[in-house]
């Protein structure tokens, strides 16, 4: 224990920036149709008010760690083209929002186009997320609300909450999708690793696989990657995220999913999680991410596990008893009424555990 620190210690500080608001697409291909987003900058304000109407703790605004940390996980090239992408996409004359047309699916050609409708596929592993006018900005923020929470714990707290937005964990090394565009919750870990730490863990509880996680850190054995999900026979993002994707080389053993049906209650996604826990335990890490998304309620639109609001409060006692330094990443969560009530009851679980 450091000396001292509990005055400190007693509030939970959030992270947060306006920027996110930039990222405010018209666009999300749903059903076929083209419809509002589910990933909407309302999110983060209902959930920023509920940190601050419970008075959880400070709301202080990102430092700027500039392009190594996230090109310590990602391609430059991919970079590069996030950044103009959009500009790129109009200068070509498309009336709408930028969205891929054609993917590098089986047998076909692994070679970046160069016109700007190709590079999207290339680029892209989902085809809903639309890149739209700020995009690129929200994203940078985003991943800069992500450093300053890892950078908090780097500095001696126990916990931290990066309201970070948009979500990121379904962005791969090179590949934007599912709303996710930079990998904040690995741009974090690999923060706390650059910065001293032997051995980070990430256990994502959002409902939905965190395929980009999973791929960034497969073949490592620094990073332990734990997830819950609905089973991708079922959901989104359908083609990863199966038990058996156990990692491999050095990473071999340091990937664990849990996979689980329509319908899941709480008691039985409660033991997964108890048990990826002791995994988390038994690895030994010097910090531990927590992809915090609460898409895993019972009204969630999206998504089929039957969480109600109080079991946030519970689970999030359950992480604290690992008394890891913890920093919470902001995932998903669309039933928008209510992600502000189930995020915050994660962070007090917690906070009173
Ligand atoms: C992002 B995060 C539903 C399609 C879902 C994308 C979902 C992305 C979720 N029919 N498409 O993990 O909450
Ligand atoms: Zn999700």
């Amino acid at each position: 224990m450091r000396p001292f620190s509990y005055l400190l210690e007693a509030a939970l500080e959030t992270i947060y920036t306006e920027k996110h608001k930039l990222r405010d697409a018209k666009t999300e291909l749903f059903g076929g149709e083209l419809v509002a987003p589910h990933e909407r900058p309302s999110r983060a304000e209902y959930i920023l008010g509920r940190v601050q109407s419970e008075k959880l703790g400070a709301v202080s605004a990102p430092q700027d760690f500039g392009f190594d940390p996230i090109h310590a996980n990602h391609n430059n090239d991919f970079v590069s083209f996030l950044q103009t992408a959009y500009r790129d996409w109009k200068a070509e004359g498309f009336k709408g929002e930028a969205i891929p047309t054609a993917l590098p699916a089986r047998r076909m050609a692994q070679k970046c186009p160069t016109f700007i409708e190709g590079k999207l596929g290339y680029y892209a592993n989902a085809i809903e997320t639309s890149i739209s006018d700020g995009t690129w900005e929200a994203a940078y923020a985003s991943a800069q609300v992500a450093l300053t929470g890892a950078k908090r714990i780097q500095d001696g707290a126990n916990s931290v909450f990066s309201l970070c937005r948009p979500p990121g964990h379904h962005a791969t090394y090179d590949m934007f999708g599912g709303f996710c565009f930079l990998n904040n919750a690995a741009i974090a870990a690999q923060s706390f690793l650059d910065n001293g730490a032997k051995r980070v863990a990430i256990v994502d509880v959002d409902f939905h696989h965190g395929n980009g996680t999973q791929d960034i850190f497969y073949d490592r054995d620094d990073v332990l990657f734990v997830s819950l999900h609905g089973d991708p026979m079922d959901t989104f993002p359908y083609f990863l995220g199966h038990a058996d994707e156990t990692g491999k080389g050095a990473g071999a053993g340091l990937n664990i999913n849990y996979p689980m049906p329509p319908k899941t209650p709480f008691s039985t996604w409660r033991d997964a999680l108890t048990e990826g826990l002791n995994k988390v335990r038994d690895f030994k890490p010097d910090a531990l991410v927590i992809s915090l998304g609460v898409d895993t309620f019972e009204n969630d639109p999206i998504s089929f596990f039957k969480l109600k609001s109080k079991d946030f409060i519970a689970y999030g006692a359950d992480i604290a008893q690992l008394g890891l330094p913890t920093q919470f990443v902001m995932e998903g969560g669309y039933d928008v009424e209510e992600i502000g009530v189930n995020t915050v009851n994660v962070l007090q679980g917690f906070e009173g555990a």
